[in-house]
Order: structure tokens, then sequence, then C-alpha cells
């Protein structure tokens, strides 16, 4: 009981000194560690690793197609302006493309790749989408589906 209660206190004094100011704990040692761990805390965030999502996928969205379907289930791409997808064919003797629709597979068609037949890569140059949802496609095989986000 003791025991457990000085924990207690030592555990609130920790924390109200922690809150206060990291100065305030004596240890030396401590006040080295604190300091990096604190550094990466934020970058380490929601909103950090948010943002370096997208700028991976500013440049190049890269998709490949693999026993006649697409190995990406959804990708991202940059709203806005113009961007290339580097399609990567690798079904020996089995036609493919990208073709990208408006929400879903159903939709309309904003743009179709060249069909190319594999083992073969090809780079799409994407005019701008709007920011939304899109699904992508191959044209010669329906069944082909993936999602695209515009951001
Ligand atoms: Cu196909």
């Amino acid at each position: 009981m003791f025991l457990a209660r000085r924990l207690t206190l030592a555990a609130l004094v920790v924390l109200i000194g922690a809150s206060a100011s990291a100065c305030v704990t004596s240890t030396p040692g401590w006040t080295y560690t604190p300091a990096p761990s604190v550094t990466p805390a934020p970058s380490a965030g929601a909103s950090g690793s948010a943002s370096t999502a997208p700028s991976e996928a500013a440049g190049t969205v890269s998709i490949s197609a693999s026993g006649i379907a697409f190995e990406q289930t959804s990708v991202t791409a940059p709203a806005g302006k113009a961007f290339q997808i580097t399609f990567d064919n690798k079904d020996a003797g089995t036609p493919h493309n990208v073709a990208i629709h408006k929400d879903t597979a159903s939709g309309a068609e904003v743009f179709k790749g060249e069909i190319i037949t594999g083992p073969a890569s090809k780079t799409y140059n994407v005019p701008a989408l709007d920011a939304g949802t899109y699904a992508f496609v191959c044209s010669v095989h329906p069944n082909m589906t993936g999602t695209l986000t515009a951001q």
C-alpha cells in the first residue's frame, strides 16, 4: 500500500514536473534525451505524414499489371495539374492499358492510355484532373480496376 501510494505520488510529481518544464527535472541525462524525442514527434504526427504522401505522388504515378489484374488497388495523383503514369504491363502476350473514369469504372472516361502488349512499359501523360475520386480501368479487361484519388 505504502509503496503503491509512493509510486502514485512520484508519478504525479513527474507529470507535474514534466508539464511545468523539462528543466525542473534535475537528472542531467534526461535533459538530453527529451530534446531529440520532442523534435521527431511533430513530424510523426498525422498531419506530417499526410503532407508527405502527396509529395511522393506529385511526380509520377506507378501502376503495374500482372496476372490480368492491377497490382495497385489505389493510387494518388495530384489534382489540378498534368501528371504522368508509368504503366508496367508484366503479362507476356496480353494487352493492357490504363484508362481513367470519373467516380467509378462505369463513369465518364476522362483519359485512355495506349494499349500495350506485355511485357512492356509506357509512360502516359495525363491531363490535369479535378480533385476527386476516379477509377482506373483496363480497356481490354473491364474487371481490372483500381481507385485513383486526385488531391
Ligand atoms: Cu487488361
